[in-house]
């Protein structure tokens, strides 16, 4: 088998792959990224279900940093991207700095092991090809790996069953068909209202009610991309910046002062402003007791509650819609008339509690009431989120130890971006990051940057490995898990908890701190790389075969 060399493998050429390439070709190393998909987008290319959207606001908090002129030059058309605008944005970066030239798409890593001798990586593709690499970079998505529910009979199912996060590339007409969904996160509420336009009949599957705010996506005005341009210093800087103490978590909102300081009267009234407002800002905007207080935050979820009793005609369905949750601790949601649609003739709610799936026949899926007849199957059941595509990966460290035995009971790392005994591999969004609770670009950036200085610092100095210990591992464990505590997160089934796939550890693996986080990991690399072990370089490696 033939073996190329470089320095620096990527694998994943979405968002934070393609950033990965540029940043380390842009300081001399050669670099080559893989990705499966048949161009570049990642999460942006599988996810083309009707309705998928960001859910910040695209400009400019959805896009890379780096580059100034493409800044400049990238002009959003709605305040929250849709999907093929997002695509469409990935695919001109690529262009843009001429990435295609060290990306091989349509190929799948099947492999990836360590070697102490070389100190270097191996990876296979599924073409038969062997590549070697001192540094191996996963950018391989927190949310890529689909969670496909293991339901009796699915598989007999004589329909199309697609998945929203492994979406055909072909249009699907859902014109004169019965469509089922079986979700009710992101996916679900995205998708629901626009197939139910197209649909002769939808029916939703529900497991868990979620409270969702209007999205109140419009064009962006010239105006408006104007101002971004004008003030981006500073809007950078405001996205770096770190909370105030008084204010520990990143995602701890702040309208400015204490829910305590304001009557219920005037809360109410700060709700409905922020309702009318519409957008993430319903949290981000909202009194910092938000997702830390239990009392405000089932005031919080109580007005919503009441916004789904005035939209939902049906007094039955309303209460099939009723979430018992915290509001906030699971992903927050965006909606463009997501309530609305239940009073449309052609929607009907099945809630799975009440009235379970027993399996999926040939031409429905059956619960306990009945059957309900079926011709499209959409499972929008989310992802094997965080750790999912690193596990799927599996790649197999010092002494071919493999991360699925590693990570069998905690996910455990260090900084969120490597794991003990698997020297020289980095993890962008990986569990201990804040990743999927940040601004991802930017993260992602950040974090590509932290592990090229450190890789740089290595070359200059000779050194040939490195990988954290296992105390600093447990440390941050304990860091990471403080901070959750100190919020409801941790109390609420979620996918950050892992508790959307079954069998998976139960353990809160985002960094609530958002740019706390990353002011910590700066300071490890300026004390020294406190808890990294650093090994001397044995061989180049470089020799070819
Ligand atoms: P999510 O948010 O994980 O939502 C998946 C939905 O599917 C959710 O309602 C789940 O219920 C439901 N689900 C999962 N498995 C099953 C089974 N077996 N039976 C019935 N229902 C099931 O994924 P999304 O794709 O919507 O969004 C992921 C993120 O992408 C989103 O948060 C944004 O950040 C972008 P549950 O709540 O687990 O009970």
């Amino acid at each position: 088998m033939r073996t190329e060399h470089y320095d620096v493998v990527v694998i994943g050429a979405g968002v934070s792959g393609l950033y990965a390439l540029h940043h380390f070709r842009e300081l001399g190393m050669s670099v080559r990224a893989y990705d499966d998909a048949p161009t570049v987008g990642g999460t942006w290319w599988h996810n083309r279900y009707p309705g998928a959207r960001v859910d910040g606001p695209s400009a400019p908090l959805y896009g890379y940093t780096f580059s100034r002129e493409l800044i400049e030059e990238w002009d959003w058309p709605e305040t929250q991207a849709a999907q093929s605008d997002v695509l469409a944005y990935v695919q001109h970066v690529a262009d843009r700095f001429d990435l295609h030239r060290d990306i091989q798409l349509e190929t799948w890593i099947q492999a990836a092991r360590y070697d102490e001798s070389t100190q270097r990586w191996t990876v296979e593709t599924d073409g038969g090809t062997r590549i070697s690499a001192q540094f191996l970079i996963c950018a391989v998505g927190a949310l890529s790996t689909p969670n496909e529910p293991d339901i009796p009979g699915i598989d007999t199912f004589a329909g199309a069953c697609l998945h929203t996060g492994s979406w055909p590339e072909e249009p699907v007409s859902f014109a004169g068909k019965r469509v089922g969904v079986i979700g009710t996160g992101s996916s679900g509420v995205q998708s629901i209202p626009e197939i139910a336009k197209e649909a002769e009949h939808v029916t939703v599957f529900q497991r868990t009610p979620q409270y969702t705010i209007p999205a109140r996506n419009r064009p962006l005005e010239p105006e408006e991309l104007e101002a971004v341009r004008t003030n981006w210093d500073k809007l950078l800087e405001g996205m770096k910046r770190p909370p105030p103490p008084d204010r520990p978590l990143a995602i701890q909102p702040g309208i400015g002062h204490s829910a305590y300081d304001d009557t219920p009267e005037e809360r109410r009234a700060v709700y409905e402003k922020l309702w009318e407002i519409g957008t993430l800002g319903f949290v981000a905007n909202n009194y910092p007791e938000l997702l830390v207080n239990e009392e405000i935050n089932l005031e919080v979820s109580a007005f919503i509650q009441g916004k789904i009793r005035e939209i939902v005609e049906d007094p039955e369905t309303a209460d099939k819609l009723m979430p018992d949750h915290f509001y906030g601790t699971k992903r927050p949601i965006l909606d463009d008339g997501y309530y609305e649609t239940y009073n449309r003739d052609n929607v009907t709610l099945v809630d799975l509690r009440q009235d379970p799936i027993e399996e999926v026949t040939a031409t429905g899926v059956r619960t306990a009431s009945g059957e309900h007849p079926i011709d499209i199957l959409v499972l929008a059941t989310g992802f094997d989120a965080i750790t999912g595509s690193m596990l799927r990966l599996d790649p197999k460290g010092r002494g071919g130890v493999s991360l699925k035995d590693k990570w069998s009971s905690r996910f455990h790392n260090y900084l969120g971006l490597m794991v003990s005994e698997f020297p020289n591999l980095f993890m962008i969004h990986g569990p201990g990051t804040p990743g999927v609770l940040y601004l991802m670009p930017l993260g992602a950036e950040l974090e590509t940057q932290w592990i090229a200085d450190c890789v740089t610092r290595m070359r200059e100095q000779g050194m040939g490995a490195v990988e954290p210990t296992h105390d600093a591992e447990l440390a941050w464990d304990r860091e990471v898990n403080a901070i959750a505590e100190k919020t409801l997160f941790p109390r609420t089934d979620s996918w950050y908890t892992g508790a959307n796939i079954p069998g998976k550890p139960r353990h809160f693996s985002v960094h609530l701190g958002g740019p706390t986080y990353f002011h910590r990991i700066a300071a490890v690399a300026d004390e020294g790389y406190e808890g990294f072990m650093f090994e001397g370089e044995r061989s180049t490696g470089a020799a070819s075969d």
